[in-house]
């Protein structure tokens, strides 16, 4: 396993690509080191004994049946080997889930059969509210958004790509549409369950641009992927997104800013519409059959 995970690293996944990563990785080092010494000890311990006592006609069998202390060192030094292990991974468990920095830019992400949803707060960085029942991609509402709700105004709405900011904390927030997904990271070394009423959430810091990954594989086409890591049905393979990690700046005035925010397209919609309803031509005839008004 070692030699796999050694000889494929640099081929398949590269180094972590976030802080947590950085510390998952070292926590499986340790456990394949702990339990690769024992495996071979053990094993070397069964072939040996097994070959060094074999049936002889030279001398007889010593019956011994038990012994409490050798029992007792047998099952307690594994256990105490088996809590600190369990210990690190709880540790850094309740650190991926627990509390972001202040300074973390959030992201909702939406699993769906079969692609993935992202929503950004924007400036007031807060997600506005949604309901389940509103979700109506035909009316320009994929995301459930309830229009009612001001702090959804300025949020921003994207399928299958998602961008990060280098160095800056992101907190995901993660659900699903229809059936149990799963946000698979494996360039960050994170995964998360994606589960349709239940918001689940984790967090980490992108330490390097897709540009500068790119380097470090030699894999000019390098991008971070977004999979989804729980079988969802019969496109669950069909689900790969794309993340773009890069600096501050091209993301404010780059991507974000030409991305799309609904309720501006809507706002400008109903604008429209009403600026039609005094016009009978033909053209402004067929935008109002084709504008989706949303709940209001
Ligand atoms: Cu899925």
């Amino acid at each position: 396993m070692y030699y796999c995970n050694e000889q494929l690293k640099g081929k398949i996944l590269g180094e972590p690509a976030s802080d947590h990563g950085v510390l998952i990785d070292r926590m499986l080092y340790i456990t394949i080191a702990l339990t690769g010494i024992v495996f071979f000890a053990t094993q070397i311990a069964l072939f040996w004994f097994s070959f060094k006592y074999q049936e002889s006609d030279k001398r007889k069998a010593f019956y011994y049946p038990h012994n409490n202390k050798l029992e007792l060192i047998w099952t307690v030094i594994p256990a105490i080997a088996l809590t600190v292990l369990v210990g690190f991974g709880l540790f850094y468990w309740f650190k991926i889930t627990g509390d972001a920095p202040k300074d973390a830019m959030q992201v909702e992400v939406v699993g769906k059969q079969f692609g993935w949803e992202f929503r950004y707060p924007g400036r007031d960085k807060i997600l506005g509210k949604k309901y389940f029942k509103n979700v109506d991609p035909a009316k320009n509402n994929p995301a459930g958004q309830i229009w009612e709700d001001p702090a959804n105004h300025d949020d921003v709405f994207m399928e299958q790509e998602m961008h990060l900011v280098v160095n800056k904390p992101v907190r995901l927030v993660i659900g699903a549409k229809d059936v149990i997904h799963d946000v698979g990271l494996a360039h960050f070394r994170l995964k998360m369950d994606a589960v349709p009423g239940t918001p689940t959430t984790m967090w980490f810091t992108p330490k390097y641009t897709t540009k500068q990954m790119a380097e470090k594989t030699g894999k000019p086409d390098f991008v971070y992927e977004i999979s989804c890591d729980q079988m969802c049905g019969k496109g669950h393979y069909s689900m790969r997104g794309v993340i773009v990690v890069e600096n501050r700046k091209s993301l404010m005035h780059g991507w974000l800013a030409k991305s799309h925010n609904i309720w501006l397209q809507i706002r400008t919609k109903i604008h429209r519409l009403k600026r039609c309803s005094n016009d009978s031509t033909l053209s402004c005839n067929n935008k109002i059959i084709n504008i989706a008004i949303p709940r209001r």
